[in-house]
């Protein structure tokens, strides 16, 4: 059985129709409907028993609600990155203070960089994207931390085009990677076991596994049959929004394991 599970989220400021985004602004960001679809995540989560803890947004950092990125959070040790975006890195601030509270916490500092998004933690493994957000020296420093707590780091070099290695992969369990074909490869995951998606549904690829459920994006039926193929319950949410500002599911928490220290 797996220790408590809680979460630190932080709502979506009024700035965040000027979140950064690589993608054509095509159609605007409706910032009372992202917060919509963000509370409704939130209730998500709750409804599975995670403990959630929710920052307040500040207007100043328009992707302040995409927490995932700030900090990397195992057992007692949290990790505050530093952005591979210059304009995030005001964020980390109420991120640290909020973990201060319960973890020792180490500040990543220059010429580090290092995006939470970059970040696959399953099992004792840190699967560590080299993408245009995360540098060399990140990932050392991710080593430096880490591995003497019993966590292997495993760096790999995902597409150019994607923003984050998560735009791709996810763990949906302790033992389980969702990966979408063509986009990830077969070898980042070994020994692990990854449940393939269809590469036009690469972006639900990017889920949040609690138990024998997962939250995944509305709009992907494979995955979604896929995953209940495998014995899954899925909750569909809404994300439209976040997407729209290149966040996914994954970005919106910090979600980690609290209580029993584990074993390692
Ligand atoms: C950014 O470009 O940094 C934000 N607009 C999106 C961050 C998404 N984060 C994530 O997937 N971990």
């Amino acid at each position: 059985m797996r220790n408590h599970l809680k979460a630190l989220v932080r709502a979506i400021p009024d700035s965040f129709a000027m979140a950064t985004t690589g993608q054509p602004k095509t159609e605007p960001i409706d910032v009372e409907k992202a917060r919509r679809q963000h509370r409704s995540y939130i209730a998500a989560l709750r409804s599975l028993g995670v403990d959630v803890t929710e920052l307040p947004h500040d207007n100043r950092y328009p992707d302040c609600c995409f927490v995932e990125d700030q900090a990397i959070v195992c057992d007692e040790l949290a990790l505050i990155t530093r952005s591979g975006l210059a304009s995030r890195r005001g964020e980390a601030n109420a991120v640290a203070e909020a973990l201060e509270t319960h973890h020792t916490t180490i500040r990543m500092q220059s010429p580090a960089c290092l995006d939470g998004g970059d970040v696959l933690h399953i099992d004792d493994c840190l699967i560590v994207g080299l993408s245009g957000r995360t540098n060399d020296v990140g990932v050392a420093v991710l080593r430096e931390v880490f591995e003497p707590h019993g966590l292997h780091v495993r760096a790999v070099r995902p597409d150019v085009d994607q923003l984050h290695l998560k735009c791709v992969c996810s763990a949906v369990t302790s033992n389980l990677v969702v990966a979408a074909e063509h986009l990830a490869q077969p070898s980042w995951f070994e020994p692990f076991d990854v449940l393939w998606i269809p590469r036009e549904e690469a972006y639900a690829s990017n889920l949040v596994g609690i138990d024998e459920t997962v939250l995944i994006p509305a709009g992907f039926p494979k995955t979604k049959e896929r995953l209940e193929a495998f014995g899954f319950r899925t909750v569909v949410l809404e994300n439209s929004e976040i997407r729209k500002a290149d966040g996914a599911l994954t970005c919106c928490s910090i979600l980690y394991e609290w209580g029993i220290v584990s074993h390692r």
